[in-house]
């Protein structure tokens, strides 16, 4: 029976593995659980598995509007080599050995998806590329890849998502997935505050709480967008480079429940297209084009000096992408600006060196390349009388973002790989010399500090460059350590901490404060008793755009600032409580605020703790201006109490375990 707005129905339900999230880390734990869970029962153990997402599957999360490269394959590759990758473009604090893991593992997921149907351009014997639908040799068995940069390969990817979630759904079976479910909480075990038991959402499309038990669950609901006041106004709100769905689930429910979180000062601010955001790496990769100021000078050799501010990383031969945002700053803020994408001079170099053929294949993939992922970019051109050969594109830093698989590492800590890891204490017992701090590895890859709570792609922090195949990867390997886990807790029967109907009455509170206030204006959105999302939205970016490093300081921060933004944020946590939600979407909004608000806290507790600049071009700490190897190259991790709502900063020890100094000239 379904319920009435205002009185929900509530559906309990019970299974061992709950999935949150329907994006590429929860397909590739979709697709691969089901074989291990076929060798449980052969076993003796049945195992049963859900999975809910917010959206619909096939266009959720960062592919929806599908990608035209993937960004991680290693190939003829080292993982060692690309282990130093990661860590030099997040400046030197990264876990190597969930760098390594993936890197080991991530090309099976692209051989998957060729298999599955996505066409993957090749290179043929006379080193032609050809778009992928040729007919040449898969990857698998031996085919030659079209690298755009040294860890790319490109795609004819529109159909990414498509392609990737019907295999997980084929998988899984549809019988075990429910889409447009908004999980809110995540519920600790009664008996075990340290483990997970269950959580609650609602559908957003009927009148439905659910609240699940499990044994264990996959929280894998991608990064965080708009918690900064984004650069589109106007007729273009709602446009940001990060897909709309991810609102920081991931970190405040995992941080409520307990889990330990890692770097979350870190960010990411992309360097895109202007006001369409489009994607700016195969320019700079595959067309070879450079970024340029207002007069045609390159700003990456006019400013080189300014990275020997940040030894060892400034030597490094290709500079972090927030170093690259640091020179590109310099000029906008010395009044240098606009900076462009010299498209012109890209294309025509390529008609040099290239067969006719290839020349106007490319053409096409100037275009095709915003079509497969960024179709409002060709918007833009087209409404700007813009065709690249003729004409040069303005680019711009956006708002911060904050995720743990693009460009940026912050994320929940896990439990690294068992080979890779640190000792075991039976290890350490005996004798066997620690190669690692201890903490990285507490036996099931990919776990958080709290028991049962796993977690993948944008979810897992310190380890960055994961990208769509690796996020897919990491969500594989969760599904296995999952298993594994259910079945070392075969009797474990969780219990809730929480009573049901006191999580069902906190859910539709904004729903319960509109229906008794709404009556008391005449205007719905004008009402003394409650905020509306979207308003306490606008509250939140203002604070974080202008105290914690957004637009409108040029990301420039300070202790007093920080200081200002902590005292902002918990008036608004206040007024939060006073959210109204007049329809079902109004909820998703008001919870989403929630998840936002608290990851926003997150990231300028960390910005406050951490006393240097980390990472120039993405924020500045004005008071600590400077990167301070010897001091905190260290992993800034903290705890959030539910009960108490005060959040614990602390150190923890960084070693490398690939060597780096490869890395620097
Ligand atoms: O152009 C809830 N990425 C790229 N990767 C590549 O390999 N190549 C590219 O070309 C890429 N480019 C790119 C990329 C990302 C973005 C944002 C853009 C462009 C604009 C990176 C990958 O896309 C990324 O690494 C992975 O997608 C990460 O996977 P995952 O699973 O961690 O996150 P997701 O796919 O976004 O999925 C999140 C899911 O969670 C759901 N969700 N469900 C229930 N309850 C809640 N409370 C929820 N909150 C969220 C979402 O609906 C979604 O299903 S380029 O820059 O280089
Ligand atoms: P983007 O389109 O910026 O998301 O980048 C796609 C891929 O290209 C990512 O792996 C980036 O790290 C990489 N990339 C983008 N720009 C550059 C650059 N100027 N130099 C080196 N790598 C880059």
């Amino acid at each position: 029976m379904a319920g009435e707005f205002g009185n929900p129905e509530v559906v309990e339900e019970e299974v061992d593995i709950l999935l949150i999230g329907g994006g590429m880390a929860c397909c590739g734990a979709g697709y691969e659980i089901m074989r291990w869970i076929e060798a449980a029962k052969k076993d003796g153990t049945d195992i049963s598995v859900k999975l809910v997402d917010k959206a619909a599957m096939d266009r959720s999360g960062a592919v929806a509007q599908g990608l035209s490269a993937i960004n991680t394959y290693i190939g003829e590759m080292d993982p060692a080599d690309y282990t130093r990758m990661v860590s030099n473009d997040l400046m030197g604090i990264t876990r190597d050995d969930l760098a390594y893991d993936l890197g080991r593992h991530v090309d099976e997921s692209v051989h998957l998806f060729e298999e599955w149907g996505l066409p993957i351009w090749k290179m043929d014997e006379n080193g032609e590329r050809h778009d992928g639908s040729k007919g040449l040799t898969p990857l698998k068995d031996g085919g030659k890849p079209v690298r755009s940069g040294k860890w790319q390969i490109m795609i004819n990817g529109e159909s990414y998502k498509w392609i990737v979630a019907e295999a997980a759904k084929k998988a899984l079976g549809t019988e075990n997935i429910e889409e447009r479910i908004f999980i809110v909480k995540l519920i600790n075990d009664k008996n075990d505050p340290s483990r997970i038991a269950g959580a609650v959402g609602f559908s957003t499309r009927e009148n439905k709480v659910v609240v699940y038990k499990f044994k264990a669950c996959l929280l894998a609901a991608g990064g965080c967008v708009n918690i900064f006041r984004p650069r589109s106004v106007g007729e273009g709100t709602g446009r940001a480079w990060y897909p709309v769905w991810n609102s920081g689930s991931t970190y405040a429910m995992a941080a409520e429940a307990g889990a330990e979180l890692t770097m979350m000062e870190n960010r990411f601010v992309p360097t895109r297209f202007k006001d369409g955001y489009g994607p700016v790496g195969a320019w700079f990769l595959l067309f070879k084009a450079k970024a340029t100021n207002a007069f045609g000078e390159n700003y990456m050799t006019k400013n080189a000096k300014m990275l020997d501010d940040y030894p060892p990383y400034g030597r490094a031969a290709v500079p972090a992408s927030c170093l690259r945002n640091h020179l590109m700053l310099k000029e906008m803020k010395d009044g240098n600006g606009p900076i462009y994408m010299d498209t012109v001079t890209a294309l025509a170099d390529l008609r040099e060196t290239l067969s006719p053929r290839e020349v106007k294949h490319l053409e096409a993939e100037a275009w095709e390349d915003f079509l497969d992922m960024c179709i409002g970019q060709c918007g833009i051109w087209v409404g700007e009388n813009i065709e690249p050969e003729k004409k040069n594109s303005e680019l711009m830093p956006t708002e911060p973002y904050l995720l743990g698989s693009h460009s940026g590492c912050c994320g929940i800590w896990v439990s690294g790989p068992t080979d890779l890891g640190a000792p075991t204490d039976e290890e350490y017992s005996e004798g066997i010399p620690e190669h690692l701090p201890k903490g990285w590895n507490w036996g099931y890859r990919s776990m958080t500090t709290v028991k049962g709570l796993f977690t993948a792609g944008d979810g897992v922090g310190a380890s960055g460059h994961k990208f769509s195949s690796g996020s897919h990867a990491e969500g594989r390997m969760c599904a296995k350590s999952m298993v594994k886990y259910v079945i070392d807790n075969k009797d474990y029967k969780p219990e809730l901490d929480v009573d049901v109907d006191q999580l069902v009455a906190d859910i539709y509170q904004p729903v319960k404060t509109f229906l008794e206030h709404k009556d008391y204006t005449t205007a719905i959105d004008i009402n003394p008793n409650y905020i509306t999302p979207k308003m306490l939205q606008f509250r939140l970016q203002k604070i974080m755009d202008e105290y914690v490093a957004g637009v409108a300081t040029y990301y420039n921060t300070n202790e007093k600032m920080l200081a200002v933004a902590e005292e902002k944020l918990e008036m608004l946590k206040e007024d939060a409580l006073k959210m109204r939600a007049k329809d079902l979407h109004e909820l998703l909004r008001a919870w989403e605020n929630y998840h936002r608000i608290l990851t926003a806290e997150a990231h300028m507790k960390h910005i406050q703790f951490r006393q240097e600049s980390r990472y120039p071009g993405f924020y500045y700490r004005t008071d600590k201006n400077f990167v301070d190897e010897e001091n905190w190259k260290c992993f800034v991790n903290s705890i959030y109490d539910k009960n108490t709502k005060k959040w614990t900063c602390f150190k923890r020890a960084h070693t490398d375990l690939v060597d780096k100094s490869k890395l620097f000239k």
